[in-house]
């Protein structure tokens, strides 16, 4: 529940990195807050002033600065919205190494400073992995240029690392330069259910093996999910005979360079579960068709516009053992009913869906309004039962201002007092981003 609603008199809109400095150095002098702003997408509050900052937007950097289309390598302004650079790679035959739900308005700077991790993580790994340089201006005005091309530098510390993930709470990134990768030839989905959630482990085991080098995203989808996604028409909905008894779904995504050859594997392997007995899944629908393609990432993708229709949502976006999902659904809705509250006044669904290859559940509660005693009934709640399972009360989404009270159900105490400290380094005025990640 966002209760922090800054008041930010002033929104300044640089247009190179040079202006970035100059505002950020006149603001240090000052002790003045500043709040750096990408697509403004984020989920725990963390592009929005806790006090007075002034707002620092992006979105006037947004021109590629150069790309390489033998190496794939990108050099891009801050603020490009993630799909503008997916528009400019595709004539090229790349794409950017990250896809997530907000890639209209998204931008890479802010994806960069989230450390977004996206319906394709399973194949295009971490931004940490992915970016090669970045060109930030620190909390002094200092313009650090880690700017490289280079796919290999090890010259001493990896400072650019630092930046990611960081949530604009030690300098605000003007470009990023970052590795592509080779656009897919065919691409193709499959939405499979499930009777029961205990198959999709085993089912996520017979994926990897018969898919392979061509799997490229296998998104969890429980059925309660699912059907708000098709209540608030999100994708066209599947045939009633294909989700009967349907516990769970599993949007399963292959990337390869030859359609026949992809579809082939996708067709042994729904032969090969529809022959076993008894079969992990009930069904499978193919994609036949691009919009069929889109339909079925339609009803994924817009889970997080069905829960906010649906009604009022408290996001948990959570790392916790992948055969544990269903489980920690089961617990919080118990929980829930344990105190009276599950019921259409209170808390109408408790719904799941996510990224099973990064261990991510997106845990979302659905309630008719937000509450004190919603609230009370899920905080601690929740981060206890993840730091049960050694897991992390922040997957993918950060901290931002919303959850720098729950950072400890995940990071100790000597981890904390050295962000800290780096933080203390890097911006010992406090002005950049304040009261994010880390509490003031
Ligand atoms: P903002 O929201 O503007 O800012 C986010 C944080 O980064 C803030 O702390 C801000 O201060 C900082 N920041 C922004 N730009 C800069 C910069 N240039 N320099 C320094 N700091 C900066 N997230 C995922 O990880 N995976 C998903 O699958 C996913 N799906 C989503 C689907 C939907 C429909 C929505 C609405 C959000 C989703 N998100 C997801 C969350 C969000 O889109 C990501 O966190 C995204 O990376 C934020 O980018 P942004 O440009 O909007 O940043
Ligand atoms: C996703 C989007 C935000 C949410 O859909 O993968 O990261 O929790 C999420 O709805
Ligand atoms: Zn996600």
């Amino acid at each position: 529940m966002n209760k922090y609603h800054g008041r930010s008199t002033t929104v300044l809109r640089p247009r190179t990195a040079q202006e970035v400095s100059a505002i950020v150095r006149h603001c240090n002098e000052r002790r003045i807050g500043v709040v750096p702003q990408g697509g403004n997408t984020g989920l725990v509050g963390g592009s929005v002033p806790v006090k007075d900052e002034l707002v620092v937007s992006l979105g006037n950097m947004n021109s590629v600065r150069s790309f390489d289309d033998a190496s794939g390598i990108l050099v891009a302004d801050a603020g490009c919205i993630l799909q503008s650079l997916s528009d400019f790679l595709l004539p090229h035959d790349h794409v950017v190494p990250l896809d997530l739900g907000a890639k209209g308005s998204c931008q890479i700077g802010g994806n960069v400073s989230t450390n977004a991790g996206g319906l394709r993580l399973l194949r295009y790994g971490s931004l940490h992995g992915s970016v090669l340089g970045l060109e930030v201006v620190l909390p002094d005005g200092t313009i650090l240029d880690q700017l490289t091309t280079l796919r290999k530098d090890n010259t001493g510390y990896d400072l650019k690392q630092l930046f990611i993930g960081a949530e604009g709470t030690l300098g605000i990134v003007t470009g990023v330069s970052i590795l592509t990768a080779a656009a897919p030839q065919a691409s193709n989905n499959i939405m499979l259910a499930l009777p029961a959630f205990s198959n999709v482990l085993p089912l996520y085991k017979e994926v990897k093996r018969q898919l392979a080098e061509i799997l490229s995203a296998f998104e969890f989808i429980d059925r309660s999910a699912y059907d708000l996604a098709v209540k608030h028409g999100q994708g066209r909905a599947l045939d009633e005979a294909d989700v009967a008894g349907a516990d769970c779904f599993v949007l399963v995504e292959t990337s390869g360079s030859s359609r026949e050859h992809d579809e082939q594997k996708l067709y042994k392997l729904l032969e090969d579960l529809m022959g076993q007995e008894p079969s992990l899944i009930n069904s499978g629908v193919l994609a036949t068709s691009p919009a069929q393609f889109s339909s079925l990432w339609a009803i994924r993708e817009g889970l997080t516009e069905a829960v906010g229709k649906e009604g009022k949502a408290y996001k948990y976006d959570i790392s916790v053992p992948q055969d544990k999902f269903k489980e920690v659904l089961d617990i919080t809705r118990e929980h829930l009913a344990s105190k009276g509250l599950m019921h259409d006044q209170a808390v109408k669904h408790v719904v799941g869906y996510g990224h099973v290859g990064d261990g991510n559940l997106h845990l979302n509660v659905v309630a008719n309004a937000y509450t004190a005693e919603i609230e009370s009934a899920l905080e601690p709640f929740v981060y206890e039962l993840v730091a049960k399972y050694h897991g992390s009360i922040s997957a993918e989404h950060g901290i931002g201002v919303m959850k720098t009270h729950a950072l400890p159900y995940s990071k100790n105490a000597v981890s904390i007092e050295w962000m800290k400290k780096i933080k203390n380094l890097f911006d010992p005025n406090g002005i950049m981003n304040p009261g994010k990640v880390l509490e003031l």
